[in-house]
């Protein structure tokens, strides 16, 4: 078993309006975390984790699942690949200013805890990794079940050095279980880089050691994303077990709102990054390609302005959680 390298030719073989929905998308998250941001800059929204940067490797990986079938077990940065799966912008607002209505938790959860009955979406907890073993269960209970839902999981590199991760791999391949596991590489875990976590070059190559395919995905590349995911969904609704996905991704923003990445990230080092975008990067291929024009462009990015202005109106009318309400799920509904 070898860790895989496919080959990627950005939108080489996807038909124009699939490749068109995935652009969409991607602006769509990334126009609703730049609102997240400015809201905390302006004093209104308390905490912002940022999907920039992982937005192609997101869009491609949840355009491959079935939403509301699969489960998923999700990480913070992924904003994006809740949006795909049928989150909406008005859904994440309501959660990042804690109204009532957030269908999360009520605006009980930091944000960027996602969970959503209805899209099979499993609420997480804080500690980085756990939701790798609330993944390897419901792949498990997916089998016991006589289905063919996988069960999809994601995190951050950093979060490959907690035991949660081993636990939930190796139960997955000793079980041969529908489980994908992405990793989203940016690089650093807040100001820590991989170099400081793990002593393979690459996070992939620790699936030789569970017995499973490990592939290195352009995470840049909505496409090539959608691929990688499209096989390790077959792999493992054909019963042929667990996939380990690493997407090389970068971070555009610093790990949060509250942190500050000049003492550890050279200036240069994010300029390169920046140069990368992979939402400029997939425009530049699609206006290439004759798929996209700028005029397009301009006309999906208002759209989505749009949509997120409407979003933020009716998440800032929404009501707060009445004080009576405090320990309604907490120790039950009463
Ligand atoms: C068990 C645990 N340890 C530490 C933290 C604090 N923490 C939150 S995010 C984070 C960095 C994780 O980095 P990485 O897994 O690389 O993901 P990234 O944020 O870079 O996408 C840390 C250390 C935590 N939430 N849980």
């Amino acid at each position: 078993m070898a860790v895989m390298r496919p080959e990627t030719s950005p939108g080489s073989d996807l038909d124009a309006e699939l490749l068109l929905t995935m652009y969409r998308h991607m602006v769509r998250a990334r126009v609703l975390d730049e609102r997240m941001w400015v809201l905390n800059r302006q004093g209104r929204a308390p905490f912002v984790i940022s999907c920039q940067g992982h937005e192609a490797a997101q869009v491609g990986m949840a355009m491959a699942l079935r939403p509301g079938y699969d489960w998923i077990a999700p990480y913070y940065r992924d904003l994006a690949l809740t949006l795909v799966l049928g989150m909406t912008p008005r859904d994440h607002l309501l959660a990042l200013l804690a109204r009532a209505a957030d269908p999360n938790s009520g605006g009980r959860q930091m944000p960027a805890h996602y969970g959503y009955r209805p899209l099979n979406i499993i609420t997480g907890g804080s500690p980085v990794a756990t939701q790798v073993l609330h993944a390897a269960g419901a792949a498990l209970a997916s089998r016991v079940r006589g289905e063919d839902a996988v069960a999809y999981t994601s995190l951050g590199e950093g979060s490959t050095s907690e035991g949660d991760f081993h636990e939930g791999l190796n139960f997955a391949a000793v079980h041969q279980l529908p489980l994908i596991c992405v990793v989203e590489n940016n690089g650093f875990a807040i100001s820590v880089p991989w170099s400081k976590q793990g002593h393979t070059k690459d996070v992939a190559d620790r699936a030789l050691g569970y017995g499973m395919p490990g592939v290195i995905v352009d995470g840049l590349d909505p496409v090539a994303s959608y691929h990688a995911m499209t096989e390790a969904v077959a792999r493992a609704r054909r019963g042929e077990g667990p996939t380990l996905i690493e997407a090389k991704v970068a971070r555009l923003t610093p790990h949060s709102s509250d942190d500050d990445d000049r003492p550890y990230k050279t200036r240069e080092a994010v300029a390169e990054e920046k140069a990368q975008d992979c939402v400029l990067r997939f425009r530049r291929v699609l206006e290439q390609r004759g798929v996209l024009s700028p005029g397009d462009a301009e006309e999906v990015r208002a759209q989505c302005m749009r949509e997120v202005d409407r979003a933020q109106e009716e998440a800032e009318n929404s009501p707060l959680p009445s004080p009576e309400s405090l320990h309604l799920h907490v120790y039950g509904d009463q």
